[in-house]
């Protein structure tokens, strides 16, 4: 049994056959100016913060030779899986499918829509491309969690309150023990970060555990 420090009470793991890194959304049209995140108003380079965790995160889990799922947000180059109601919200000048200085925004394929060279995925490693903010709505992500008899997930990326919360809470709802690294999740709002993380751990854990990086690379040791 590992025992992890965490809010609001100690995070185990049975053994480490059943649990996956999970990296949500770490794509340039979230970190960078010209993408979505920068058409919506939002100062991006906030979320630059965490890529030095990510990076120890990533390495060890390289290392134990442990799953890592990565998603990004995109859509088909038709359009055809975003309801117009989400290319419409906003008073962006650019829309979803607009060509922006990184290419079509949020567009599947496009050069924003690529993981951030820092952390890029490497061959064997899992890519989840999500339509929604959620990463089961509308994804295979339940098969290649069932495939691999994954029940603990360690959830990290941007944003903390949407495509991170979101997440979280459709994989708790379905059963998996979720914890949330507070130092490798961002926000454009850091009120927002701070506010997702006190709800997850609130009423005993009502959507799941957080904690720092550091315990939980200390317990994989
Ligand atoms: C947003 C995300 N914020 N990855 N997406 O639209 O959180």
């Amino acid at each position: 049994m590992i025992s992890i420090p965490a809010q609001p009470y100690n995070y185990e793991l049975l053994n480490l056959q059943n649990v996956a890194l999970v990296i949500i959304d770490m794509q340039r049209d979230f970190l960078e100016p010209g993408g979505f995140g920068a058409a919506l108003g939002n100062d991006v380079s906030r979320l630059r913060s965490i890529v030095p965790v990510l990076q120890q995160l990533l390495e060890t889990f390289r290392q134990l030779h442990l799953p890592i799922i990565y998603t990004i947000e995109g859509h088909k180059s038709d359009l055809s899986d975003c309801p117009t109601t989400k290319i419409n919200r906003g008073n962006s000048e650019l829309k979803i499918g607009d060509i922006g200085p990184l290419g079509r925004i949020l567009v599947l394929g496009e050069p924003g829509n690529a993981i951030i060279p820092e952390l890029e995925p490497l061959p064997g490693e899992i890519i989840i491309n999500k339509p929604g903010k959620g990463a089961f709505y509308n994804t295979n992500l339940p098969e290649k969690l069932s495939e691999q008899n994954i029940t603990h997930l360690i959830f990290t990326g941007v944003t903390t309150e949407v495509c991170v919360q979101t997440t979280m809470r459709e994989a708790n709802d379905r059963g998996f023990e979720c914890l949330l690294i507070e130092d490798a999740t961002e926000s454009y709002f850091p009120e927002f970060k701070q506010a997702t993380i006190e709800m997850i751990r609130s009423q005993g854990g009502i959507v799941g555990w957080t904690t720092k990086a550091e315990n939980l690379l200390q317990a994989l040791q």
